[in-house]
């Protein structure tokens, strides 16, 4: 029951300067507190170090792709080592371009250790463009696609060969603003999405029913949330809100529900942008849910 909590203050892959903040901001809104409250033991490892922000326009699709390559290694290395030691690593964003370092981590254990892997991609987007078809060159709109191998090889073949990622291991749930090629994409690969509308129609529950269904004892639940999920209602503080997220009660169930399978095996946090946030209310509330995600219950329950 150990936690490394892993601080990657950079928003090296953001269209904002200001993720770069967000592992401070959670510790300010006490995730260390919460995370003993739920009995589990923290070790905070402290912030990565890596390239600052030069803040320069894309080149060939990419932006500051030296720079995120640098940033990935290191979240790859610290990811690893967290797993070695046979703790949970939980990334402490920093931007989402971020989860291809942690993700080629767990995916890289996941294959040593033949065990199965679902990842939850809780997100307003999708994070599936190519340096081809992206409208920004920001690569925190790039990781879902690296992972599947779709990128520059040094960021593919973090922890091994491409792809790092099976196609059918990955659900995505919240998702509600896809680019217009990025969105042909998506349908070519089959991923599973479980988008707003969806939400909408069925309600969480049934998402995410349906999003965890097929885990066994064996599996690797890996939970990748970007907070720009979370409806910019309770969550203004990330660089890109997108209206007609989950309310805090969807977004509580979410993460209940997943807290209810016991298999929660590494996590990251990121996007959050303190300087758009106000009194930081998105890193309280991001506290509050990832209390729940391990396994804080209301009285009702157990
Ligand atoms: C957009 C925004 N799809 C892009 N992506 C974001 O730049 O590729 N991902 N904000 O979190
Ligand atoms: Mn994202
Ligand atoms: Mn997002
Ligand atoms: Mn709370």
């Amino acid at each position: 029951n150990l936690v490394h909590l892993i601080g990657a203050p950079t928003d090296i892959g953001a269209g904002d300067r200001g993720a770069s903040m967000g592992p401070e901001a959670m510790r300010v809104a006490g995730i260390d507190r919460a995370l003993r409250g739920q009995g589990l033991t923290v070790h905070d490892t402290g912030n990565l170090v890596g390239p600052h922000n030069p803040w320069q326009p894309p080149v060939a699709g990419y932006r500051h792709l030296p720079e995120v390559i640098a940033w990935n290694t290191a979240v790859h290395r610290a990811v690893s080592e967290a797993l070695r030691a046979d703790a949970l690593p939980l990334l402490l964003g920093g931007d989402h371009c971020l989860a291809i370092g942690s993700l080629s981590a767990v995916a890289q254990h996941c294959r040593a250790k033949s065990r199965k892997l679902r990842v939850l991609w809780l997100d307003a987007h999708a994070d599936f463009n190519t340096h081809t078809v992206t409208p920004t060159g920001n690569i925190h709109g790039m990781p879902v696609a690296c992972l599947y191998g779709n990128g520059p090889q040094a960021l593919t073949a973090l922890g091994g060969p491409a792809p790092q990622l099976q196609a059918d291991c990955i659900r995505q749930i919240g998702i509600r603003s896809v680019d217009a090629e990025e969105k042909r994409l998506v349908h070519a690969a089959g991923l599973e999405v479980f988008d707003m509308r969806f939400i909408d129609e069925y309600g969480m529950r049934e998402a995410m029913n349906q999003a965890l269904a097929g885990l066994d004892a064996d599996t690797h639940l890996h939970v990748s949330f970007d907070v720009d999920f979370l409806d910019p209602d309770i969550a203004p503080g990330v660089g890109t809100t997108v209206r007609g997220g989950p309310t805090y009660r969807e977004a509580q169930l979410c993460m209940e529900m997943i807290a209810d399978t016991g298999l929660l095996a590494s996590l990251d946090v990121v996007e959050l942008n303190p300087a758009f946030d106000v009194r930081n209310r998105t890193a309280e509330v991001a506290v509050d849910l990832i209390e729940s995600l391990f396994g804080k219950s209301t009285l009702m329950r157990r």
